[in-house]
């Protein structure tokens, strides 16, 4: 395949790269993604439970959405697809990994420099003040803040909320001095995330199927990521 000889190429001579993960990446680790099939949860969307409204609704149903999925992940392992960015980071000496998952494999498969933009599922923080603990249960919503009082909610970020901002401005930094963005396994949907591939210079996508970039990036490889990324270095 042409194709990937030539974003092997264009990785092989970049010095700093960056690499924005969804979803995807972690799908053949057997975590559902977002809005593939087998994503949607008692025939919920993400737009239905991932809002600070749906948790100030019905925050126990949130809560059970919450660690149905940290048992789902907590069973899991990294598979190829996160084993090959560890390796892609020990390449380069400028590189940055940017995920959209908060399941905490690409940590688990030892990727070091990570950007969370979208926070992390193992963290449990308090609604209201800055309470915030690590936390591994998968079977019971935790109780009230222990320092206010409030609900404890995941330490993730919803629609309508904004990223966390150091991790965002890291981000945004770490794409615009880059040589290459590599995207992996992210429908491109979701803003700001999304937004990363209008800073890049030279965009290579990982997709099993077409995104509303496909027709726009420099390379778009169709394939899963554990299958594509590591023929890539
Ligand atoms: C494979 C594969 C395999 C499968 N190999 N590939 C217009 C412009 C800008 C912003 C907006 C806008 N309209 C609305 C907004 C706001 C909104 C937004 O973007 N909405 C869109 C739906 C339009 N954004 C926000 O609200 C963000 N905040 C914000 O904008 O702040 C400013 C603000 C403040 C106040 C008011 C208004 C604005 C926050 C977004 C937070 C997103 N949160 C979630 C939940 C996180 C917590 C949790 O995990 O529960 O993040 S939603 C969900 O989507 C999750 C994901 O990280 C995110 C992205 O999904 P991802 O990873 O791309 O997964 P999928 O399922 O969509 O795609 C999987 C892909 O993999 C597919 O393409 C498959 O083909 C592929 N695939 N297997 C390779 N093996
Ligand atoms: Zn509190």
């Amino acid at each position: 395949m042409l194709e990937i000889a030539e974003a092997r190429a264009r990785l092989s001579a970049a010095s700093a790269v960056a690499v924005l993960t969804g979803a995807g990446i972690s799908a053949e680790s057997g975590i559902p993604t977002f809005r593939g099939p087998g994503g949607l949860w008692r025939n919920l969307r993400p737009e239905d439970l991932a809002t600070p409204e749906a948790f100030e609704r019905d925050p126990q149903m949130v809560w059970e959405w919450y660690l149905w999925r940290r048992g789902l992940i907590a069973a899991a392992t990294p598979n190829a697809g996160h084993r090959s960015l560890v390796a892609l980071e020990q390449l380069k000496s400028r590189f940055t990994l940017i995920t959209q998952n908060v399941d905490g494999l690409h940590d688990r498969a030892g990727s070091q420099k990570i950007l969370k933009i979208h926070g992390d599922i193992w963290i449990t923080r308090c609604s209201e003040c800055p309470y915030q603990r690590r936390d591994r249960s998968t079977t019971e919503a935790p109780p009230s803040c222990p320092e206010c009082g409030a609900l404890l909610r995941p330490g993730v970020v919803w629609f309508g909320e904004s990223l966390p901002r150091i991790a965002w401005d890291e981000a945004e930094r770490a794409v615009s001095q880059a040589d290459v963005l590599l995207v992996a396994g992210t429908s491109a949907t979701v803003y700001p995330a999304a937004g990363l591939l209008h800073l890049a210079r030279c965009v290579i996508e990982v997709n099993q199927e077409e995104t509303p970039f496909s027709h726009r990036v420099a390379i778009s490889l169709r394939g899963t990521c554990g299958d594509v990324l590591p023929r890539l270095w």
